[in-house]
């Protein structure tokens, strides 16, 4: 059976590897060289220097673009230097539709990065296509968008607006982080470029910092290979290592997060102390029946603003948690609580973020996969 036939499970410990040519090691090597001998200038193994790329790197690369059913997969040095990448694809003049609810990095490279470089960056919450549509313009080469979005989570319909950006011969690009390929596949519903902060639950151990591009068209991505050893924002052996370990386990700690996070959604929507509570999974949730149809489960990820609250309140709430450990990130196996709006959005300007619904008084936790009683009863004690 070849391996592109396996199913998700058996794809996040066997897609895109093989045991390793020299003796057989199951784990591939790591490789921690930057350089390979040469018998005659251009004559080698396959590497010449590991900025244009090394084996270990490449194991995580094969991995990364079997799991999202893409045929090539470039990781880098972190989940910016992915989208910096993928920007790099641009020129001066062209415009980017992006979703506005976005991570404050993705917005700060947008905002204060790119668009020194005669680079438009505009907004739109893709709810409505027509909308969406309306602002393509002539210039426009590059949809951006999250799902579910960081940190409202909301929904955006990847196979509808594939549809737009077709019809308009304009590159889509999902950043699937926070659903992982687990729960969502975007280049299956359309879309051109998939990202991913492989810091977050691809690794899941938060043991590392790194990015991933996936794509299936030749010809991008030989643009992104050219633009990776170009620029040399690289994933190193030992992260290329480590992420490729995590991503073995993805598919076990996905259905406990996904467990987890159900139970304590429906916690927190529940408690006398809680005003607003994001979260796919809820029926009530606006774009649930998108979630449904495009994601395989909701994911550990919830937002929520607490009766009443305001700042202050909230950073009473993030000192009270003991198991939510009050830290940037998400995703690992140990859960985390941010304050989005000093935290992972600090540099989105408040009126931005408060448009979006990122108030001073949101909390956002990435459930872990602890027992899941510890982690009410956190709640509950830091709620109380
Ligand atoms: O941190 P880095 O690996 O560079 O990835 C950036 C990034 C990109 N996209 C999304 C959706 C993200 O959530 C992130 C990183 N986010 C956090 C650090 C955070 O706390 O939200």
């Amino acid at each position: 059976m070849s391996k592109k036939e396996l199913k998700f499970n058996s794809k996040a410990i066997h897609g895109g590897q093989q045991p390793e040519k020299g003796y057989g090691a199951v784990m591939p090597p790591i490789y921690q060289t930057s350089t390979y001998a040469q018998s005659t200038p251009g004559e080698h193994k396959g590497y010449e220097y590991s900025r244009v790329s090394n084996p270990t790197r490449t194991a995580l690369e094969n991995a990364v673009a079997s799991l999202e059913n893409g045929s090539y997969g470039m990781a880098f040095g972190s989940g910016m230097a992915a989208i910096d990448a993928a920007m790099k694809l641009l020129s001066p003049g062209d415009e980017v539709i992006c979703t506005s609810d976005l991570y404050g990095g993705s917005y700060r490279l947008f905002k204060q990065v790119y668009e020194k470089y005669g680079i438009k960056f505009l907004f739109s919450g893709m709810l409505d296509m027509e909308e969406l549509e309306a602002q393509i313009t002539h210039n426009t080469k590059l949809v951006w968008l999250e799902t579910p979005t960081n940190p409202m989570m909301n929904i955006i319909d990847i196979e509808a607006v594939a549809k737009v950006t077709q019809k308009h011969q304009v590159l889509l690009g999902v950043d699937n982080t926070f659903a992982t390929p687990y729960l969502q596949r975007p280049l299956d519903l359309g879309a051109d470029i998939v990202m991913h902060s492989a810091t977050k639950y691809l690794a899941g151990h938060s043991d590392v910092v790194v990015g991933a591009l996936v794509v299936k068209d030749e010809k991008l991505a030989e643009q992104l290979y050219f633009i990776q050893k170009s620029s040399g924002a690289i994933c190193g052996p030992m992260d290329s290592f480590l992420t490729l370990r995590g991503i073995k386990t993805l598919h076990v700690r996905m259905q406990r997060h996904c467990e987890n996070g159900e139970v304590i959604a429906n916690f927190l929507k529940n408690h006398p102390n809680i005003d607003k509570v994001y979260w796919p999974g809820f029926e009530d949730h606006p774009n649930h029946k998108i979630a449904k149809q495009q994601m395989d489960g909701y994911g550990g990820m919830i937002s929520f603003v607490p009766k009443g609250g305001d700042y202050a309140e909230a950073i009473k709430i993030v000192e009270k948690l003991e198991i939510f450990t009050l830290a940037e990130s998400l995703g690992g196996v140990e859960s985390l609580v941010g304050h989005p709006a000093s935290m992972s959005h600090g540099s989105v300007p408040k009126e931005e973020r408060e448009k979006n619904g990122v108030v001073d008084a949101l909390i956002r936790l990435s459930v872990g996969i602890e027992d899941v009683d510890d982690l009410i009863a956190d709640l509950e004690q830091a709620l109380n």
